[in-house]
């Protein structure tokens, strides 16, 4: 009975303004009828306009919300956010890898859609070599992939480039995001590389909006969702594609700037 209901967990950064980092992945995770818990690592103070302070939460205290979870949930997938530094990610490997809390799907947060940096530029080493190998899934946007990989990316053949760097590195099944910075386009479209070998491109309609924060979260989270529910890898990837697509194509009027998706459009995929 205990196990009757799906968990999924996510690691990430409380994000005050409620639009992205800890709680857009608690949203969906509530949208998409799982039960969500967090393990949370910073946390920053901000509003649509952009982030303005910023702390992480101690180590030792870290250790404890896992061992706490550990002691008394059944965590079936497990989602990262920001992590800040590479003291916090060495922390989350050791812990993760100490218990059994399913498969990890990495985002790997950098910046934010303001332009803030969430991760320390001495910390995208640990994050290559000590995070990203235990990926069932990774999920960069087009500039995490960037500068993750080295690559300038210009051409669908350079995204297609950097997804196989990525999984070289270790991640099973990479969700590389095309860009969607151009007012113009009709489409977004996003690199799939599974880890049979099968790639494909996910393509939904581009929407020119500023209501974009927290895509990203909400798109791994959603991922990891799925994989607590059983959905087979690929199928979680589109759902999550569909939902966040959904989720920026119903705005809802909350925040002046970089306001929030609509989570509650993704709830019946
Ligand atoms: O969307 C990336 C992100 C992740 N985590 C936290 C954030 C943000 C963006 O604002 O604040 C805590």
């Amino acid at each position: 009975m205990l196990n009757q209901y799906p968990q999924a967990m996510t690691i990430a950064g409380s994000d005050s303004d409620g639009s992205a980092g800890m709680q857009a992945d608690l949203h969906t995770f509530f949208t998409r009828k799982v039960y969500g818990i967090s393990v949370m690592t910073a946390c920053v103070a901000g509003n649509s306009y952009g982030i303005h302070a910023s702390v992480s939460l101690p180590l030792d205290f870290i250790r404890q919300e896992f061992s706490d979870i550990a002691a008394d949930f059944q965590v079936k997938a497990v989602k990262t956010g920001m992590l800040a530094d590479s003291a916090l990610i060495k922390e989350v490997v050791k812990d993760y890898q100490k218990f059994d809390f399913g498969p990890l799907v990495v985002d790997p947060v950098i910046m934010t859609k303001h332009g803030n940096q969430l991760l320390a530029e001495n910390a995208f080493e640990t994050l290559r070599e000590e995070l990203i190998p235990l990926a069932t899934v990774i999920t960069p946007n087009f500039y995490e992939s960037q500068k993750l990989t080295g690559i300038e990316i210009k051409t669908e053949a350079d995204l297609k480039t950097a997804a196989e760097q990525l999984q070289q590195l270790g991640a099973k099944n990479v969700v590389a995001k095309g860009p969607h910075y151009d007012q113009q386009q009709t489409v977004v479209k996003d690199f799939v590389l599974l880890e049979s070998g099968k790639s494909f491109w996910l393509s939904e309609p581009y929407y020119p909006t500023t209501h974009i924060n927290g895509t990203g979260d909400s798109l791994s989270a959603c991922i990891a969702a799925e994989i607590a529910k059983q959905t087979p890898i690929e199928t979680a990837i589109r759902i999550a594609k569909s939902f966040v697509n959904a989720a920026i194509g119903h705005e809802i009027a909350v925040g002046h700037k970089y306001g929030p998706i609509n989570h509650w459009a993704g709830e019946n995929l």
